[in-house]
């Protein structure tokens, strides 16, 4: 069965970006578990941010599951990247994400690795051979350990202008046989696939056995239904694969939070129900 999921930014620092829900952990997943999500997305300060058995019970007391993890605070507030030239930097961002594994872990979710891959020449443009090698270097100690934890760990192709690292799913094709690592697969952020994939719904049924998680925005990144991806053919295509994971609200809080959750979940049932 595919999953509906919101997203939640609970870093106080930040107030833009393209999540549905932001700051309040309980207003969020009341609201979430009101409009029948099953899931919610956490974007978190760090692994070690939240009371982990506060957080269960108030999941348990709302019926939410966590979907995923994003690991993206490591960028935004630190500045770090697995492809920083720096090998302290690189090694800080391990532990970072290796933080957020565990945490995510402890609900069966995994983590997302989307602009913590930092930019190293993948996708377009000459590929950086060092960034390259740390990339799957990151990649390879971060997915053994989540799978030593029991969950699997997502990559994320983002478009051109946030990395020149891994831009389309296609390219997951480039770096996965150089991975030892078999526990990493693919988020298919539809945002991001409407500006790179040459069809959407082709690369969804070409890659189905890679992704993992599919983040549900239109092609403005306002919620689905308020651009002009037309998702008709994807949501056929992620049935076609046997998709049973999460579709979750990544998309900008257009107009307003609650809006944007109401617009989310009508359009997912649309699909999906
Ligand atoms: C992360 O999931 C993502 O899509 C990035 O564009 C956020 O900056
Ligand atoms: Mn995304």
């Amino acid at each position: 069965m595919i999953r509906s999921a919101v997203t939640i930014n609970l870093v106080d620092t930040m107030s833009s970006g393209p999540w549905i829900y932001w700051h309040d952990l309980e207003g969020s997943l009341r609201k979430a578990a009101e409009l029948g999500f099953d899931g919610v997305e956490l974007f978190t300060r760090s692994g070690n941010d939240l009371d982990i058995e506060h957080l269960r019970q108030r999941l348990d007391h709302y019926g939410l599951l966590v979907a995923a993890v994003g690991t993206g605070a490591g960028k935004v507030l630190h500045g770090l990247t697995l492809t920083d030239p720096d090998p302290e930097i690189r090694k800080k961002a391990i532990s970072f994400i290796s933080d957020m594994i565990s945490f995510g872990a402890k609900f069966g979710a995994p983590a997302i690795i989307g602009s913590m891959q930092g930019s190293f020449g993948l996708g377009t443009g000459p590929r950086l051979e060092h960034g390259f090698q740390h990339f799957c270097e990151g990649l390879d100690i971060l997915g053994e350990q989540a799978k030593e934890e029991g969950v699997f760990l997502l990559v994320e192709p983002l478009n051109r202008y946030e990395t020149s690292g891994f831009n389309y799913v296609f390219a997951f094709d480039n770096f996965q046989p150089y991975l030892k690592t078999r526990n990493v697969k693919v988020l298919a952020d539809l945002f991001h696939m409407n500006i790179e994939e040459e069809n959407l719904a082709q690369a969804v049924l070409d890659y189905g056995k890679h992704i993992g998680h599919v983040h549900f925005a239109d092609s403005n990144r306002r919620p689905m239904g308020l651009g002009h991806t037309d998702m008709t053919p994807i949501a056929e295509a992620l049935k076609e694969i046997g998709y049973s994971g999460y579709v979750s609200a990544e998309a900008f809080p257009y107009p307003n939070p609650e809006a944007a959750a109401e617009q989310t979940i009508r359009e997912f049932r649309k699909y999906f129900r």
